[in-house]
């Protein structure tokens, strides 16, 4: 892997600033340990002390005590970064840790840049760029499968997969090379079945994971759930009585919700993004056009649109509301919600067994949509097991696919091993682009852009 050359030392707190129990600095570089101990005072000093195990010690200015501090060193490579690394653990609050902060500086380390640290990790192949990505993923997780997914992941779980991957295909490389090589005597001894299968299995797989894209990003970023309808459907008296609380402003004046609200609510570790939006109707005022507008925009990034209708108004009283949003949007994934059925008088003799009814007023048939989003949710999220697919791996994925499809033409039409070998080398190097083994800057700098400093 192409590296570069690390030659300073880096500062920042891994903790968020503010009021808290204790806060994390992090300091990585060659002179990290030369820094720290010109700093802590403690019966055993950084440089002596063994790597990889607490000390207790005190922050020193000059003379004057700082804080009360405990500290790690881990020397290089065993680290982190795999350069040498000192963490010290300070009490938490805003003047200590900058304290401590502005001492290192003034020793000649620089405050790190957003994912500095893991990009030293990276650069020094702690980890592959896929491991990168599931760091990023267990900072953002939205979700407690999100979160334990991209754990996996850190742990190799793609790595692996790739590793095996590009096993297979050196395998077959390897067989039509040995081909090549007895070219001379115009001999196929390797078996086109078996090669063809090898190729075929991979590109299935490679399918499989890239088609996992969008259940990754329900567990990355969340489900978002839109709640649509007719005015005074009682859109936002649902949100509320979801989310469990009086967020949105309840009012039989029609055109109340102009903009949309946005809270998060969890059900059984996955997190679900309610959007409450304006209702939709004919209008002339500007601002609630507007608001319509951005309704249409919110339905066509949602994962599942939950359409209020007013029952009393009849079962099929949104139909025409259904019929012209997928005229305006096109098709969407939603779900009728039958709303207010406190105000049925009698059964309705038509009721279907897909028809909820609810009442955001009583609490009635609540506890029944959030079980149903809750399913909706799930199998969003199936096929996902240890492997949090992103945009840019789906991506190579899908020209993986692409340079191994021409493998197999190559093999139907009988074309000579060389040709073939062309297309399998091309795809060795997508799987090198998975793994960041050969990098592009603006690449490393899209994977970074989602780190926080200190990370
Ligand atoms: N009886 C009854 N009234 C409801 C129910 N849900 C909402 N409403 C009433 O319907 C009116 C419009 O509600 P709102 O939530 O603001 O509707 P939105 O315009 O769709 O957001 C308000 O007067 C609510 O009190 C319900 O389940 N039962
Ligand atoms: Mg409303």
């Amino acid at each position: 892997m192409t590296t570069l050359p690390t030659s300073d030392t880096i500062c920042a707190r891994a903790t968020p600033p503010g009021i808290a129990g204790l806060a994390v600095i992090r300091l990585s570089g060659p002179d990290a340990i030369a820094i720290a101990d010109r700093h802590i005072n403690g019966r055993v000093s950084p440089n002596e002390a063994m790597a990889r195990t607490v000390h207790q010690g005190w922050w020193m200015d000059g003379d004057v005590r700082i804080d009360e501090i405990t500290y790690v060193v881990f020397t290089a490579p065993k680290s982190y970064t795999g350069e040498h690394v000192v963490e010290v653990s300070c009490h938490g609050g805003y003047f200590v840790t900058e304290q401590i902060l502005t001492s290192l500086i003034g020793d000649g380390a620089r405050l790190a840049e957003p994912g500095e640290f893991t990009k030293r990790a990276f650069m020094n192949g702690k980890m592959d760029l896929t491991q990168v990505e599931a760091v990023a993923d267990i900072l953002h997780a939205e979700s407690r499968v999100g979160a334990r997914t991209a754990a996996k992941q850190l742990a190799g779980g793609f790595t692996r997969r790739l590793t095996e991957t590009r096993e297979k295909l050196i395998g077959v490389l390897g067989l039509l090379e040995l081909e090549l090589d007895f070219s001379e005597e115009d001999v196929e001894f390797v078996d086109r079945t078996h090669l063809r299968n090898s190729v075929q299995e991979i590109i299935n797989a490679s399918i499989n994971l890239a088609g996992t894209a969008s259940s990754a990003e329900v567990l990355r970023s969340g489900f978002t759930c839109a709640v649509v309808g007719f005015p005074n459907a009682g859109k936002s008296s649902l949100f509320n009585a979801l989310l469990s609380r009086e967020r949105a402003i309840v009012s039989d004046v029609e055109g109340t919700t102009r903009d949309y609200i946005e809270e998060t609510i969890h059900l059984h570790g996955f997190s679900v993004r309610l959007i409450d939006t304006a209702g939709l109707r004919t209008s002339s005022d500007a601002i609630e056009v507007q608001g319509m507008v951005l309704t249409r925009s919110i339905i066509e990034q949602a994962n599942l649109v939950v359409i209020v209708n007013d029952v009393s108004q009849g079962l099929h009283a949104s139909a025409s509301l259904v019929d012209e949003l997928t005229r305006q949007v096109g098709p969407f994934d939603a779900v009728v919600v039958q709303n207010k059925s406190d105000l049925l008088q009698s059964e309705l003799s038509d009721v279907g067994t897909n028809d909820l009814l609810v009442s955001a007023k009583t609490g009635s048939g609540i506890d029944e949509l959030r079980d149903l989003l809750y399913d909706r949710v799930k199998v969003s999220a199936e096929g996902i097991s240890d492997v949090l697919v992103n945009a840019r791996q789906a991506q190579l994925l899908q020209q993986l696919v692409v340079c191994l499809r021409s493998v197999i033409t190559g093999m139907d039409e009988g074309l000579s091993s060389d040709y073939l070998a062309v297309d399998l080398r091309a795809a060795l190097r997508i799987l090198g682009d998975v793994t960041g083994e050969v990098w592009d800057p603006d690449v490393l700098e899209h994977v970074f852009s989602r780190f926080c400093i200190g990370k």
